[in-house]
């Protein structure tokens, strides 16, 4: 949308000339061109790769400009840095906008792509453009197949009939992680279940392993936090309860349970609707109730079966199981708050001591059974479930025991009969990576009547999406009805066979990119091994928070499933993470329903790159995120306009001695200290300080020029100092700039500046030394003194130590550059 209507500060001069100008002239030059064989000091800085779904929006260049600024900072530190680009350019975002308007998914994400470059290329950013990677083209899915028949070898993609989760709306299946709250995180449409034979790839295999991150990476504390509760390790009991009175060929139920010390307690059996032993275990008279029960849950979706505050359903199998610690007779029950595919989907009831199972035996009329007494208890009914500790009752020789203890004597007493054993089970599935649409890598499988399931040759690789098919969603994969692609010969025995129509979760193509952005041409390998060997892992990894648990767990599964391939030698992908926050307008979130979307394009034309750019990392912590406002953009573009006059000034007026030499001292100290300062910020991501700091630093500028307070050679340092420092953030004009000051081309060849803690240094001051309030001495010492450095030098204080001896020191009061003052105890 371009027809924003901007009020904007008169520039004093023209920023499409500038941007221009230095933009070809970077462009021609090559002057971001990264050798990868160079491997001097390398730094990998990887902002996530954009979904090439429209226009880049503000939000884009929130991501990508302070990302390239410390980029930028990296190179002026000597490093050879990488800072690549590309586009995840596969998946449901493309393939709805283009259903919404009738155009071919790759016409209109090609289309988007060739705009997107142009409006990334428009921020100045040091992207080397010939490492750009698109995956929906051949020659990266091709490797996407490929990597996929490697973990199909090892055993870690397999096919597997099982309940999937389904989105009605977008019509295919989801992973786990796409369920938000029980609902499709694209569409929002709740989710049900169907059974479907599905290609999974086995990150449970690696749980634990992901769980370790000690020393390893350094990552936000909150993702780590939420990845370990996505993976959520559980340690527990696996119990059985004896089925063999029934019957059936399965000799007893299993269940998992936290809680092994309330097995005696156990007054219930609650199954899973889509529980293996269902119908085996329902008797004639219950048939007919247990299969509308089971229809019945099978049509909602887990919003509705696990919210907690809605009634409990549930319904008897007219079956029992016996708890072979003390014989009792236990009813079996199905009902939907037990999930299938968590642990052994089946859950024993505990309603004296667990809330849910307390609120279902009441509405059941089923017995509670206190085996947990809290300390002060008198045998009163329960009007809640008991879930804090106590001492064992009802509970044969565990009777008197604390529950704590009981919970290893009870599983060792069990385990030694045979009736279970500890376990750790998981909350983390298989990653499911088949999706039932088009504009995705196809499965390189194929199905021979005769074979079975084959794995396409890699020589035949890649398997081509067909672009003459129908993409519209079915519920099928729309490549069913294309035979051109469907139909084909078994590559073992070569009668006639069928290719494999679902596509890869785009997640999969996300998973290993940074390794292509290495040899994005090579087709002869996904990467070259040796520069995998010098370049990776990433070192820096900037990113929304919201794939915390989506990409940033399956590309740690992948790069340990490809180590464990011998593709590759290194553990873990991204070395460090940083989350940037979001940038919202009118008080929140943009959305083109509120219309408050903010569109940078306008922006760009009138005001120019740099000061969309410093503005975005001035406007708050960049983690935090900020608010958009058009005369915050237009304070910046106020304070551009007063650097630039800054720079027109003729310096051959300045006088060639210093005037004063109190003014050199502290011109000297401002040009170090701002460089200490800048070169902090900007290695930790704290660009709006920066910014602060940048602009404290040109008003002393302006002020010593207009006082001629400085002589000349320290104004051209002083003034040479501040285009180095604001390069990152404003490249274009920092290059005009520092032409116009007639330094040699390119700014951005220059190291940043280093500074001298001692020129840094303020000056020393006279600190008060008091005990109890009274002077007793003085201290010389530098304003910047810590309070724990003052008070150990006032310690060593002759006069001091007469005041202090034999007497405790209760408390210190401390004003910086003024006065310590040692406050004594009684003794
Ligand atoms: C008996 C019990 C008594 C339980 C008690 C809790 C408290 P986490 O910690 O998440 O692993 N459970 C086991 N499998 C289940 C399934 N498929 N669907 C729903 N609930 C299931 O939770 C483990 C607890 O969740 C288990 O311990 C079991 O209930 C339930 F006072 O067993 B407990
Ligand atoms: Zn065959």
């Amino acid at each position: 949308m371009t027809d924003q209507i901007i009020r904007h500060v008169e520039l004093r001069w023209d920023p499409q000339i500038v941007d221009c100008k230095w933009q070809q002239r970077w462009q021609d030059d090559g002057i971001y061109h990264v050798n990868l064989e160079d491997q001097g000091s390398k730094w990998y800085e990887l902002t996530m790769y954009p979904y090439p779904s429209g226009d880049a929006h503000i939000g884009h260049w929130y991501a990508m400009a302070p990302s390239d600024a410390h980029a930028r900072f990296r190179r002026m530190q000597g490093k050879n840095v990488l800072h690549p680009i590309g586009f995840d350019a596969f998946g449901l975002p493309a393939e709805n906008a283009a259903i919404r308007r009738g155009i071919h998914p790759h016409t209109w994400t090609m289309a988007n792509i060739d705009r997107m470059r142009t409006q990334l290329k428009s921020m100045g950013t040091i992207y080397d453009w010939d490492k750009e990677i698109i995956c929906c083209l051949p020659e990266y899915y091709k490797w996407n197949q490929w990597l996929f028949l490697q973990l199909y070898k090892k055993g870690l993609a397999y096919r597997n009939h099982a309940p999937a989760v389904w989105c009605p709306s977008c019509q295919t299946v989801l992973a786990n992680e796409q369920v938000v709250n029980g609902s499709c995180e694209r569409c929002d449409t709740p989710i049900i279940r169907r059974e479907l034979d599905q290609w999974f790839l086995k990150i449970t295999e690696y749980a634990d392993e992901l769980l370790n991150f000690d020393g390893l990476i350094d990552w936000p504390e909150r993702i780590l936090l939420m990845q370990q509760n996505w993976i959520g390790r559980s340690s527990g009991v696996e119990a059985q309860f004896d089925l063999s009175h029934l019957n059936i060929p399965q000799k007893d139920l299993r269940v998992f349970t936290t809680r092994i010390d309330t097995l005696y307690g156990v007054t219930f059996m609650v199954l899973a609707p889509e529980h293996p032993l269902v119908n085996e275990v329902t008797s004639s008279e219950q048939k007919s109730e247990v299969g509308d029960y089971v229809e019945r849950a099978r049509n909602k979706s887990d919003i509705e079966r696990l919210s907690t505050d809605r009634e409990k359903t549930g319904v008897f199998t007219g079956s029992y199981c016996v708890n072979y610690v003390n014989g009792n007779k236990i009813p079996i029950l199905i009902a939907d708050y037990a999930v299938a595919w968590y642990a052994q989907g089946a859950v024993m009831g505990v309603p004296a001591h667990d809330q849910r199972d307390f609120e279902f035996a009441t509405k059941f009329n089923l017995p509670i059974k206190l085996v947990i007494a809290p300390e002060d208890y008198r045998g009163d009914p329960l009007s809640e479930a008991y879930t804090g500790p106590g001492t064992l009752v009802n509970s044969g020789s565990f009777d008197g025991s604390d529950n704590l203890a009981a919970k290893e004597s009870i599983a060792e007493f069990i385990s030694k009969n045979g009736w279970g054993s500890k376990t750790v089970t998981y909350r983390i599935r298989d990653w499911l990576i088949s999706r039932q649409r088009y504009w995705g890598t196809p499965i390189p499988m194929i199905h021979c009547p005769n074979c079975g399931v084959v794995p396409v040759p890699e020589d035949d690789l890649p398997v081509l999406l067909p672009e003459d098919a129908e993409f519209r969603p079915t519920g099928e994969s729309p490549l069913k009805e294309n035979t051109k692609f469907l139909d084909t010969d078994c590559p073992v025995c070569k009668i006639p066979s069928q290719r494999e129509t679902d596509t890869m979760d785009t997640f999969f193509d996300s998973s290993w990119y940074f390794l292509r952005y290495l040899s994005p041409k090579d087709d002869l390998n996904p990467w070259d091994p040796s520069l995998a060997k010098n370049w990776m892992p990433v070192d820096q990894y900037t990113g929304g928070a919201e794939h915390a648990i989506m990409h940033l767990l399956y590309a740690r599964f992948f790069i340990k499933a490809l180590r464990d391939l011998r593709l590759i030698e290194f553990d873990e992908p991204f070395l460090r993470l940083f989350n940037q926050g979001h940038i919202i307008a009118d008080g929140a979130k943009m959305s083109k329903s509120r219309g408050n979307v903010v569109t940078p394009d306008p922006y760009v034309e009138t005001l120019g790159a740099d000061i969309v750019r410093t503005y975005l990392m001035f406007v708050g912590p960049w983690d935090r995120g900020g608010e958009w406002s058009d005369s915050g953009i237009n304070g910046i573009a106020r304070w551009f306009n007063r650097i630039w006059d800054i720079f027109q000034r003729d310096a051959s007026v300045l006088p060639q001695d210093c005037p004063n030499e109190e003014t050199s001292r502290e011109c000297q100290r401002r040009i170090h200290q701002t460089i200490r300062k800048v070169y902090q910020d900007l290695d930790s991501f704290k660009f709006n300080t920066a910014v602060s700091a940048l602009m404290e630093y040109s008003n002393y500028l302006q002020g010593i020029w207009d006082k001629k307070l400085v002589n000349l050679d320290l104004w051209l340092e002083a003034r040479r100092t501040f285009l180095l420092l604001i390069a990152c953030l404003a490249p274009h004009l920092a290059e005009e700039l520092w032409e116009r000051i007639g330094e040699p081309y390119s700014i951005h060849n220059q190291p940043f500046p280093n500074w001298d803690e001692s020129l840094a240094a303020e000056d020393v001051i006279t600190l008060v030394i008091q005990v109890n309030g009274r002077l007793r001495d003085h201290l010389i010492v530098s304003v910047d003194i810590s309070e724990s450095e003052a008070t150990s030098l006032a310690l060593e204080k002759p006069n001091i130590k007469r005041f202090v001896e034999g007497k405790t020191i209760q408390r210190v009061i401390f004003v910086r550059g003024r006065l310590i003052n040692l406050v004594l105890g009684e003794n």
